[in-house]
C-alpha cells in the first residue's frame, strides 16, 4: 500500500507558529535581514555581490591580502643525523598561522626538496619560521634544527621600478649577522622579469645543518597589493 502524499504529512506554515503575533513579525524580521545586507554592501562599496554573507566575508579578507609568497624550498645541507645512520628530513614552514609542509626524504641528510610552499600574506611584517624534522614511524618526530627570516627587504626591492634592468642585475645584498639565520650574503636579484631572493639559512638549536631557499612574488588581482 503506497503512502498517501508526503505534504500531507507536512504542517502548514501557519502551524510552525506558537500566537498570530509571531507571524505577523515575520514580514518585519524579512525587511530587517534585507536592510542589515545593503548597509554592509554601501560601506564596503563593493561591485560584486552575491547577497550572501560569505561573499562578501571572501571579498573582505581579499582586501587585506597584500599578495602571495612562493618559497621554493631547494635543499638541506649536512643536516642532523636523529636515526641510527642518517634521517628522513622534512620542512615545516610557519607565517602567522599558517603551516605548510614539505614531504619527507627518506634516509638522506643532505635532501633535495625543490618543492613551492605557497604563503598567502597580509603583514608584511611577521617572520618566516623554518622548522625541519625527522620522520619516524613508532615515536614523535625528531627536531632538527629551526630558522627564520624577515621579508622585509624583499618587499622593498619588489616595490621598486625594476623593469628595463639587464636579467641577472643585483638589487640588494642582504649579509649575515648575528641577529638573522642567514649562513652566508642573500642576494636580490631582477631575472627573467621577476624579483627572486636567494637565501641559506643556517639552522638554530641543532649541531649541524643549513637551508636553501628562494623567494618569488606573486600578484593576486584585487587584493591590497605591496
Ligand atoms: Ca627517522
Amino acid at each position: 500500500m503506497h503512502p498517501p502524499s508526503g505534504c500531507a504529512f507536512l504542517p502548514t506554515p501557519v502551524a510552525h507558529f506558537q500566537s498570530l503575533d509571531l507571524l505577523f513579525s515575520l514580514p518585519i524580521t524579512i525587511a530587517a535581514t534585507i536592510i542589515i545586507i545593503v548597509v554592509v554592501v554601501t560601506q564596503n562599496n563593493l561591485v560584486q555581490v552575491s547577497n550572501s554573507f560569505g561573499r562578501l566575508t571572501t571579498l573582505y579578507s581579499m582586501e587585506h591580502l597584500h599578495g602571495l609568497l612562493r618559497i621554493h624550498v631547494h635543499r638541506g645541507v649536512n643536516l642532523a643525523k636523529r636515526d641510527v645512520l642518517s634521517s628522513d628530513p622534512y620542512v615545516i614552514v610557519r607565517m602567522g598561522k599558517q603551516k605548510l609542509k614539505t614531504r619527507v626524504v627518506n634516509k638522506n641528510v643532505n635532501p633535495e626538496w625543490n618543492e613551492d610552499l605557497t604563503l598567502s600574506v597580509d603583514d608584511t611584517n611577521l617572520p618566516v619560521k623554518i622548522f625541519v624534522y625527522d620522520r619516524d614511524t613508532f615515536s614523535l618526530d625528531d627536531k632538527m634544527g629551526d630558522a627564520e627570516f624577515q621579508i622585509g627587504p624583499f618587499v622593498e626591492a619588489l616595490r621598486m621600478e625594476l623593469n628595463g634592468l639587464p636579467s641577472g642585475t643585483i638589487i640588494t645584498r642582504v649579509q649575515p649577522n648575528r641577529e638573522n639565520c642567514l649562513a652566508e650574503e642573500s642576494c636580490i636579484i631582477w631575472t627573467e622579469g621577476k624579483v627572486v631572493q636567494n637565501l641559506v639559512l643556517r639552522l638554530r638549536n641543532v649541531e649541524s645543518g643549513e637551508v636553501e631557499l628562494q623567494l618569488q612574488w606573486i600578484d593576486i588581482p584585487g587584493s591590497r597589493g605591496l
